[in-house]
């Protein structure tokens, strides 16, 4: 961005949802062009109205094909849907993130819908800063629902699952699905479970598997009686009343959209849980931290190196002479950068 007039036009323009600046500004806080933090601290008196939806699980599970039918469904209800697809495995644009696209084709005429995916280049702070700032953009912009399409393989994309209000992990039967989901830690930031591809064999044994860890994993507890025939159908046991939320399991499929309604339902119900003034504090409050924390390590990392470029590439020399070693030389850098130079002896 060039000048304080074209990034101050930039902000007016996102936020009247002109498709062409929301693209711009995404791109510009996902590649850290300069400005992009005046940028957002632009937009973010604006941001907060959007409900984020996170959409994780296993490659190949269908979740593309499963965003595509939220997106409808939220259209039905007249709502405008942004769309973030982030694809860790292919960084720069590869197959995946086409057959994305390609997949929500039918709603790229649609002003109410947005989709785009994030390249993350892997800069300093990762997916999960570049994720939140995209995510800041298309809730300025004024869309209701803002939902990120993650692949669950790694930390770094669970750690995207932070940033929304409501993660839905998408299993499909006989992928192995169980093993890996727990490798992966995906169990633990279910809210709602879609086990999609259900006209396939083994859903049901798939929903099962999903019960059985549910039920050994927390106490049984009650979603609000009003969802407990249609979005639950699938749901765990149901006990007690109390603050744990059980993460319901909805059958899908998505590709004849089927069970989409009963998600969007299941997830409407999770929202009314965070919004609650007292029970979703904690929740409410683990994601701002994050949020906090994430722009604070990059922020401060960043700045670091900035400052102490020229120690650090003294450090390197040294240790390169094997005069020096990485981890003295870390305590002397952070030591001088906690100790401004001016009271420095
Ligand atoms: N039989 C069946 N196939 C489905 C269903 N939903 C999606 N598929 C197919 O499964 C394949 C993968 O779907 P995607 O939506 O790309 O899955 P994804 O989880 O987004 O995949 P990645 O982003 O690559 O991890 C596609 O060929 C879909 O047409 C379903 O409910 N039943
Ligand atoms: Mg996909």
């Amino acid at each position: 961005m060039s000048g304080e007039a074209t990034a101050e036009a930039l902000v007016d323009r996102v936020l009247k949802r002109e498709p062409r600046a929301v693209a711009r500004a995404m791109r510009a806080v996902d590649d850290r062009a300069s400005g992009f933090s005046a940028l957002l601290k632009a937009l973010y008196p604006h941001t907060g109205g959007a409900y984020v939806i996170g959409v994780t699980g296993t490659p190949g599970a269908g979740k593309s094909t499963l965003v595509d039918r939220m997106i409808g469904a939220y259209r039905a209800r007249d709502l405008s849907v942004g769309v973030v697809a982030v694809d860790p495995t292919s960084p720069f644009s590869g197959g995946a993130i086409l057959g994305d696209r390609i997949r929500m084709q039918r709603h790229f005429l649609d002003a109410d819908v947005f989709i785009r995916s994030l390249a993350t280049r892997g800069h300093l702070g990762g997916l999960s800063r570049s994720a939140g700032d995209v995510i800041h953009v298309l809730d300025a912009a004024g869309f209701d629902i803002v939902i990120v399409e993650t692949v669950g393989v790694g930390q770094d994309e669970l750690d995207v699952t932070q940033l929304a209000h409501t993660t839905v992990v998408v299993m499909a039967p006989g992928m192995g699905d169980d093993i890996q989901a727990i490798k992966a830690g995906i169990l633990e930031v279910a809210e709602v479970f879609a086990v999609n591809k259900a006209d396939r064999d083994g859903a049901d044994s798939t929903v099962r598997d999903l019960q059985q860890m549910i039920a050994l994993g927390r106490q049984p507890r009650a979603l609000p009686a009003r969802h407990g025939h249609s979005a639950a159908a699938a749901a765990t046991t149901h006990g007690g009343g109390g603050d744990e939320w059980t993460p319901p399991i909805v059958k899908t499929i998505a590709s004849k959209g089927e069970g989409v309604d009963e998600l969007v339902e299941a997830v409407g119900a999770h929202r009314e849980w965070v919004v609650d003034p007292e029970r979703g504090a904690d929740k409410r409050m683990r994601r701002l931290s994050h949020e906090l924390l994430t722009v604070f390590r990059e922020t401060l990392a960043r700045e670091s190196e900035r400052r102490l470029s020229s120690q650090i590439a003294e450090s390197l020399v040294a240790i390169a002479a094997r005069e020096d070693d990485p981890y003295s030389a870390t305590d002397r850098l952070i030591g001088s950068l906690l100790v401004p130079e001016e009271v420095r002896p």
